[in-house]
């Protein structure tokens, strides 16, 4: 894979730049305590890293989940070298009919190949991303299996369902989640970084233990892209091409209404 458990409670994430850049970046922005720390680039058997801080070091035998934020999971001009020159993928189109052998246009069956930006736009109809602004990725409970099964979990119900699984029903839990997700809108919403970058396919972390610990962290800034000076995002605006908004905090307005309504009063 593309980690490595670190020495003295650190992470190592296979290096990218754009990444990097993000990393220093929010090191001297509002959003530092909602991202883990980052240690600079190591080299491991020719391979460089980015190191950061293992989330799950504080955290006795943590659940996790990763929700991935946004509306749209590709960035803009992604588009633009799927029209100038289009490379369908063979492995994207098999991905695509194992979950759903229907989903293909008569000419990608032809091809047995799809476009990346059809892949991803397929998977974000297909799930909560287009409606909700964020869809469940996967989690793993203490003790348990990984549950990845959620590529068709699209309705408010079906999302409700999978997160009172994931906390097993337990509204201490739950109230920790909420109130570091509204938290962290408020920072977002004051953050010079998240003004200034497209923010795709970054996803929240989230993290609990039996001790009632929590905790929620943005990570995966591989797509996340700094705009050019004169425009601002304000991540709540509908995309349409050219505006570069990501629907983020929309996402999250969607994802705190929905964890506020598994609530008691
Ligand atoms: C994956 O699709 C995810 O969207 C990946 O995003 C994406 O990586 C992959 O694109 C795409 O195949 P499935 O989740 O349906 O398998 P993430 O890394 O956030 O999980 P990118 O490169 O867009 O970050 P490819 O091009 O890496 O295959
Ligand atoms: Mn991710």
């Amino acid at each position: 894979g593309s980690f490595h458990v670190g020495d003295y409670g650190t992470l190592l994430k296979r290096f990218c730049e754009g990444e990097q850049q993000c990393y220093l970046r929010l090191m001297e922005d509002s959003l530092r305590p909602f991202v883990p720390a980052y240690h600079g680039v190591v080299q491991r058997d020719e391979q460089d890293y980015n190191m950061m801080d293992n989330l799950l070091t504080h955290f006795n035998t943590p659940a996790i989940m990763d929700c991935k934020m946004g509306t749209r999971t590709y960035l803009e001009e992604e588009l633009v070298i799927a029209r100038e020159r289009p490379q369908p993928r063979k492995d994207m189109y098999e991905k695509m009919v194992a979950v759903d052998p229907e989903a293909p246009t008569v000419q990608e069956r032809a091809q047995q190949a799809v476009l990346k930006t059809r892949y991803m736009q397929w998977r974000e109809t297909l799930s909560s991303t287009t409606t909700l602004g964020f869809r469940i990725e996967g989690f793993r409970k203490a003790d348990e299996e990984c549950h990845t099964n959620f590529k068709r979990t699209k309705s408010r119900e079906q999302v409700i369902e999978a997160l009172d699984n994931f906390v097993d029903s337990n509204t201490t839990i739950l109230w920790g989640y909420l109130r570091r997700l509204k938290q962290l809108r408020q920072v977002l919403e004051a953050s010079d970084f998240f003004k200034s970058h497209e923010v795709v396919g970054s996803s929240l972390l989230f993290v609990h233990d039996w001790t009632g610990s929590t905790g929620v962290w943005m990570i995966d800034f591989g797509k996340t892209a700094a705009l050019p000076s004169h425009l601002m995002l304000d991540h709540r605006t509908p995309w349409e091409e050219g505006n570069r908004e990501d629907g983020y905090l929309w996402g999250l307005d969607n994802l705190i209404d929905i964890l506020s309504n598994m609530l008691p009063l």
